[in-house]
């Protein structure tokens, strides 16, 4: 062999290399390149084992000539490489890119039971005037339900509270009443406190009445309350739930558990009026009953339906809505 067929040669694996490499887009490809090329049996292994067939003075020569053709291919064949690294690292990010864009997945979302709202929002109206938060049993005894609260066996008002009885002595609470006694049992004047619960009684169902239906008791007793307080906390209460445009109209009514008793009517003009509570001044006799003087201290108490503020509310009309659990109506509030 000459230098120049050699020289020839170099030219000719130059542009094997160039156009090889420019289609390796992979490491295996790359390896495989590095073997063809640079390997023990590669094509310039195999152009320096030709240098043998040179002339003597030219090997100094050829063997520069290979030399640089080894650097410039090895360094070729690292930046194809790190060429390759970074298009492979492109190609990743781009398969994991998020696309903003895209409309997100549509989960429904949940609301508060209407009755639910309501009796947190009473709550919250009440601890802020200073009521604690007190609950007691849905199964209660006689005496708790009726006979603490002055409502004796032969009494007529017993029938009003037509109930569930689900043993000799042992009923569906009617009304959250019998969390008074409990409580002033449980604890000395001053009693301030709140009780929200359901209640049960054997009421035909129609539009302002539910054989469930849910109660909210207050109670305060202390030295010196009136009427007059009675009546302001009623105001305050109202006026912090409906806000203005409603009317409240108190007038007698009889509650063998307190005297003076009174109910308490809400409407919002022209709308009826609807009975929201039964409310009075805690009689003596049950005071008496609970280990406290009547003659130290005195109490009121009322008892609100929490229905038919939600009814008051938002204007609907017939109470059973609220416990057909139709997705259509739950979803307006
Ligand atoms: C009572 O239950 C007395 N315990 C209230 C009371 C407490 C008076 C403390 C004095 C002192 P009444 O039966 O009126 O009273 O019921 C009170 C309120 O509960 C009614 O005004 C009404 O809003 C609601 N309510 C009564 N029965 C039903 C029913 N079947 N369905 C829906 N709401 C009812």
């Amino acid at each position: 062999m000459t230098l120049e067929e050699l020289r020839a040669r170099c030219e000719e694996v130059r542009r094997e290399w160039a156009q090889a490499s420019a289609s390796a887009h992979d490491p295996e490809a790359l390896e495989a390149l590095r073997v063809r090329f640079l390997g023990r049996k590669g094509a310039l292994a195999t152009a320096f084992d030709s240098l043998r067939t040179l002339p003597a003075e030219a090997r100094a020569a050829a063997g520069k000539l290979l030399n640089a053709l080894k650097d410039e291919i090895a360094a070729a064949l690292e930046a194809r490489r790190a060429e390759v690294e970074r298009e492979a690292l492109q190609a990743r990010l781009a398969g994991e890119r998020y696309d903003l864009t895209l409309p997100g997945t549509w989960r429904p979302l949940g609301r508060l039971h209407p009755l639910t709202q309501v009796r947190r929002e009473i709550e919250e109206i009440f601890l802020r005037l200073g009521f604690d938060v007190a609950s007691g049993p849905e199964v209660e005894t006689d005496y708790y339900n009726f006979e603490a609260l002055a409502i004796g066996a032969d009494h007529p008002a017993r029938d009003e509270w037509d109930s569930f009885y689900i043993a000799e002595g042992l009923l569906l609470r009617t009304h959250t009443s019998p969390v008074q006694i409990r409580v002033m049992k449980s604890q000395p004047p001053p009693v301030r406190i709140i009780c929200p619960g359901r209640c049960y009684r054997r009421d035909n169902p129609d539009a302002t009445h539910s054989p469930v239906f849910h109660q909210i008791e207050l109670l305060w007793v202390e030295k010196g309350l009136t009427f007059a307080h009675l009546k302001w906390i009623l105001r305050e209460f109202v006026t912090a739930f409906f806000g203005p445009g409603y009317e409240m109209r108190i007038s007698a009514d009889f509650f063998p558990f307190t005297e003076p008793s009174a109910q308490v009517h809400i409407r919002k003009p022209p709308g009826a009026w609807l009975e929201i509570m039964g409310a009075g001044m805690v009689d003596p006799a049950v005071l008496t009953e609970v280990g406290c003087d009547p003659e130290e201290v005195t109490g009121f108490a009322f008892g609100l339906g929490v229905e038919r503020m939600a009814m008051l509310r938002w204007g609907i009309e017939d109470i059973r809505l609220f416990y057909q659990n139709d997705i259509r109506f739950l979803s307006q509030f």
